[in-house]
């Protein structure tokens, strides 16, 4: 679609990001790197998704540091605020305010079998908390507010995207024509990147072995030390395949990196050892990289800009969130 065309005539694209923690490769490859991929051709919104973080205990201090921070990324990405709507989901107030009206729509089994819902609450078993039960409500709430007709996730929150869906149905089927039911859009390269450290489990920013993940903001050795790491075989050939769990995601990341294809990146490190290949892949991550860790740098200093950039965010997200938000409430009955 042209550039230039009217956004009324663009598809609308929600996504938003839990400021959780350093974000990282995965969250790179799996999310981010689409939002900007797509910002020309869909009327985007994204949002840092704060009032999710609270999931699991953070502290105050490095809450609000970890939020900045992800909002300065989306920036330093390259995201442009003119075209897409950039803001802090708390600072919208309709989406705690939608997701206690859809909790309502919303089955206590569903929620149940969550597979985010297990794992994680095998993790904090001490703080299993209703928040971390009801979550995909609050996301429900993010993407319908917006009516969006895709919604670019990582694959690990297809579920989510799916309850999202199936709570739209439910409401629409009650009230009429309320929700727009959206899409997922999952990138097929980069989908899912593994840990560096155990190939079987996803890259995860909350992973306590900081060597297993990449941050966006590491610096070049750091990149390349992690990489050089990475738990392997003992097999020395660069080849995908289903017993080679690490390997194969190394040659994930080059290819979703680089543009190359599994077969080229195959036939390029024919007879090399997995030495030469995991520098390329590291210096590879590394130039990728680069350049958004220097334009943070920059941006995250200028504290004026971002205050300015989260506040016209806000206004801009609210006007569209207040109306399907409103649509809602008196659809189900409430005097407004
Ligand atoms: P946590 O470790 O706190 O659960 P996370 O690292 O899994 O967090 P999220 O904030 O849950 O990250 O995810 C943000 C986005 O990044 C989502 O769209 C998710 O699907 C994507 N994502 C996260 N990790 C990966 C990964 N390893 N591979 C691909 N996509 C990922
Ligand atoms: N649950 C997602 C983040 C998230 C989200 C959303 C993604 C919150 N609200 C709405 C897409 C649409 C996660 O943890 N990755």
């Amino acid at each position: 679609m042209c550039e230039n065309a009217p956004v009324e005539n663009k598809k609308k694209v929600l996504s938003c990001i839990q400021p959780s923690g350093m974000l990282t490769l995965g969250n790179y490859l799996g999310a981010l790197k689409n939002w900007v991929a797509m910002e020309n051709e869909f009327d985007c919104t994204y949002a840092v998704a704060d009032l999710h973080a609270i999931t699991v205990r953070q502290e105050p201090a490095k809450l609000r540091a970890q939020i900045h921070s992800t909002f300065a990324l989306l920036l330093a990405l390259g995201l442009d605020p003119e075209k897409s709507t950039l803001f802090i989901q708390s600072h919208v107030p309709e989406h705690a305010a939608l997701s206690w009206l859809l909790s309502c729509y919303t089955q206590f089994g569903e929620l149940s079998r969550m597979t985010q819902f297990k794992d994680k609450s095998a993790k904090h078993a001490d703080n299993v908390n209703v928040g971390l039960f009801s979550y995909p409500t609050l996301m429900a709430a993010d993407i319908l507010l917006y009516k969006p007709d895709f919604v670019p996730v990582g694959a690990d929150q297809k579920q989510h995207l799916e309850i999202a869906r199936d709570i739209a149905v439910r409401f629409n089927n009650i009230y009429g024509d309320v929700f727009t039911v959206p899409e997922p859009y999952i990138p097929k390269t980069g989908a899912r990147v593994m840990s560096l450290q155990d190939p079987t489990k996803k890259m995860s920013k909350s992973d306590e072995n900081a060597n297993s993940w990449v941050a966006i903001l590491d610096d070049r050795d750091t990149i390349i030390r992690k990489f050089k790491r990475a738990v392997t075989d003992s097999e020395a050939c660069v080849r995908v395949s289903e017993t080679k769990p690490g390997i194969s995601n190394l040659i994930a990341i080059y290819s979703a990196v680089t543009g190359k294809s599994f077969e080229e990146v195959e036939r390029e490190f024919d007879g090399k050892g997995y030495g030469d290949f995991k520098l390329a892949v590291g210096e590879a991550v590394a130039d990728e990289l680069a350049p958004i860790k220097a334009e943070y740098d920059r941006i995250i200093t200028d504290k004026k800009l971002l205050e300015d950039l989260y506040k016209s965010g806000a206004e801009r997200a609210e006007r569209v969130a207040r109306k399907t938000y409103l649509k809602a409430m008196k659809k189900v009955g409430f005097v407004l």
